[in-house]
């Protein structure tokens, strides 16, 4: 199999399709795209200008490569857009990027991918980077170096269907407004080959952390969450008696997740189960010898929230330019939640007002939580910043509030945009106290992969492992250890702590700590014994990697220092082998 750069493709208004000759320039209407291969070409720099004399909307630019002498089917590492969604391989011609469903809402698709329409028929699309895999013995890793300018997809379709297939690199720019004379550097793409993935995106993954000065020399982190217990639900009285019942566990951190807050949107205060305020409970955490953490979701609310309410400026709008954006739909939180403006400097003001004041009253951990809505289409205030930089400005005004020694954990993140800002990142979809999705719960069908269940951030915890200590630190999302209060089978909880142990990421449990025996505090110690050899293992050399990456729609394989973990994603059956131990 080999890739061969073709044609540039504009897609926008000013669109078209354009051979590359030797001259590296091509030109579409005013824009001219402008290509450079380093000797090897496999490396591509390029940029693109308007030579008008007005403002361009540019949608997306693409770099489109042939691929040639493929044997057989070719698969692909599909790398999801944000955290929660799915990450494993599929093969062309046979599995169907989900936005090709029908009845899909808008908003699941903006939710899930950079580019909210949907493909071309057949067409299959890769966030950040993808790897190729056909029946000979050689991997194909595709990838943008970068991802604060703009979001970088890999899309993958048969070129003619006589078996000529074609890569398009694509710069997702959303319609960013190009000023008449303005060149833009693309985040350069590059193009390695192997015969093993594992070395291939670790070493992309590095490249991609250096350039973007990835925050990754934070320590391994313990702590406990109320999320994957209390929910919404969460008290004070919750906080506190599981504070009390902490004494003799091992956490830095304990973090208080969604249901304190008065509404979306509206931070800084607690609503009628809290009767402390915020100094209150994170001076009550410290008290207690542990480090306070919070959950935002920073970029929504509420549009009775008195952030919107005194700010209707504030609030992104949907194309019309009239209706205001939608970045969510929660039942609990009372329906249809807004998408603030990142674009607009009143708001980066007030997020890192908000950050500060946080920090201020004690957080240092701060959780920033359904972090991709201000990367939908809209009508925002500064038409010149494309997806990642809107989500990119509102991150970086999160930290500048925050300052340079609280920790920032990703969470329903765009994972190109916020490297260099996060010191951790969730990589998966969120657990919750059962294995498989249940009945009535689904998301669309093909979407279902982002939806809570234990099974499902176990995957993403495998096929993302590369990411670890080269993005931030991969946060696999919450250990559950009780047996009652759950679905999951003993079985269950077993398979996701050793997972969560040999990934080598963040260690937070979220339980009720009343309800966990000595068995439980042994599973964590175990835990927390093969979680700080993998993420050593990773400083030093490789992070913890997944053998079956590109063989299993449902890989179950993950080794580390020693250690292979072998699970059957379908039964949560699994064993630890440790070869050097025998
Ligand atoms: C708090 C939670 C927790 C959790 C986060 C995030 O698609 N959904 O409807 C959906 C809802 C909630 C959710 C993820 C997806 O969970 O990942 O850890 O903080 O918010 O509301």
């Amino acid at each position: 199999m080999r890739l061969d750069p073709v044609r540039v493709d504009v897609v926008g208004a000013s669109g078209g399709r354009m051979p590359l000759d030797g001259s590296g320039a091509v030109t579409a209407g005013r824009l001219v795209i402008t290509v450079q291969p380093s000797t090897g070409a496999d490396r591509f720099t390029w940029t693109v200008a308007n030579r008008g004399d007005r403002p361009v909307p540019v949608r997306a630019v693409r770099l489109v490569f042939a691929v040639t002498g493929v044997v057989g089917p070719l698969r692909l590492f599909r790398n999801g857009y944000q955290s929660w969604s799915p990450s494993a391989v599929a093969t062309l011609g046979l599995d169907r990027d989900p936005s090709e469903a029908g009845g899909v809402p808008r908003l699941v698709r903006s939710t899930h991918h950079a580019d909210e329409e949907p493909v071309a028929p057949g067409e299959l699309r890769s966030e950040m980077v993808t790897v190729l895999a056909d029946g000979g013995p050689v991997r194909v890793l595709v990838g943008f170096e970068g991802g604060h300018r703009h979001d970088g997809t890999l899309r993958l379709h048969d070129g003619d269907g006589e078996g000529r297939a074609e890569l398009a690199a694509e710069a997702f720019l959303g319609g960013a407004t190009l000023a008449p004379g303005e060149e833009r550097s693309l985040h350069p793409v590059v193009v390695a080959s192997g015969a093993d993935q594992g070395p291939l995106l670790e070493a992309w993954a590095a490249a991609y952390g250096t350039v973007e000065n990835a925050r990754i020399d934070g320590h391994y982190q313990v702590g406990w969450c109320s999320w994957y217990h209390y929910f919404g639900y969460v008290t004070e009285g919750d906080l506190r008696a599981n504070l009390a019942h902490a004494a003799d566990w091992p956490f830095e951190v304990f973090q208080l997740d969604d249901g304190y807050q008065p509404a979306i949107g509206d931070w800084l205060g607690t609503n009628g189960k809290f009767s402390s305020d915020l100094d209150e409970l994170a001076d009550a955490i410290a008290a207690a010898g542990r480090r306070p953490g919070i959950w935002i979701a920073p970029f929504l609310a509420r549009p009775d929230a008195i952030v919107a309410t005194a700010n209707p400026g504030w609030i992104a709008r949907y194309r019309d330019g009239v209706a205001p954006l939608v970045g969510m739909w929660h039942p609990v939180w009372g329906g249809e939640t807004l998408t603030l403006d990142t674009s607009h400097p009143e708001v980066l003001d007030h997020l890192e007002r908000v950050a500060r004041a946080l920090v201020g009253a004690g957080f240092t951990y701060l959780k920033l939580d359904f972090t991709y809505a201000p990367a939908a289409d809209g009508v925002y205030h500064d038409p010149t910043m494309t997806p990642a930089q809107r989500v990119r400005a509102g991150y970086d005004a999160v930290r500048r509030g925050a300052g340079e020694d609280a920790f920032v954990l990703g969470c329903g993140a765009p994972l190109g945009a916020v490297v260099g800002v996060v010191d951790g990142m969730r990589i998966g979809a969120d657990v919750a106290p059962w294995w498989h999705l249940q009945e009535g719960q689904h998301l669309p069908g093909p979407y279902a992969g982002g939806e809570p269940a234990t099974a499902n951030a176990f995957t993403n915890t495998l096929t993302r492992s590369f990411l670890h200590r080269r993005l931030w630190l991969n946060d696999p999302d919450c250990l559950m250890l009780r047996r009652t209060d759950t679905r999951l089978e003993a079985d269950a909880v077993r398979t996701w702590a050793h997972t969560v142990g040999v990934c080598g990421g963040m260690a937070l449990v979220s339980d009720d700590l009343g309800l966990l025996d000595g068995d439980a505090r042994a599973l964590l110690d175990e835990v927390l014994e093969l979680g700080r050899a993998s993420d050593t293992a990773a400083i030093a050399g490789p992070p913890a990697r997944c053998g079956d990456l590109l063989d299993a729609a449902r890989p179950g394989r993950l080794s580390a220092a020693g250690v292979e973990l072998i699970a059957d994603p379908a039964t949560a059956a699994s064993q630890l082998r440790r070869p050097n131990r025998r």
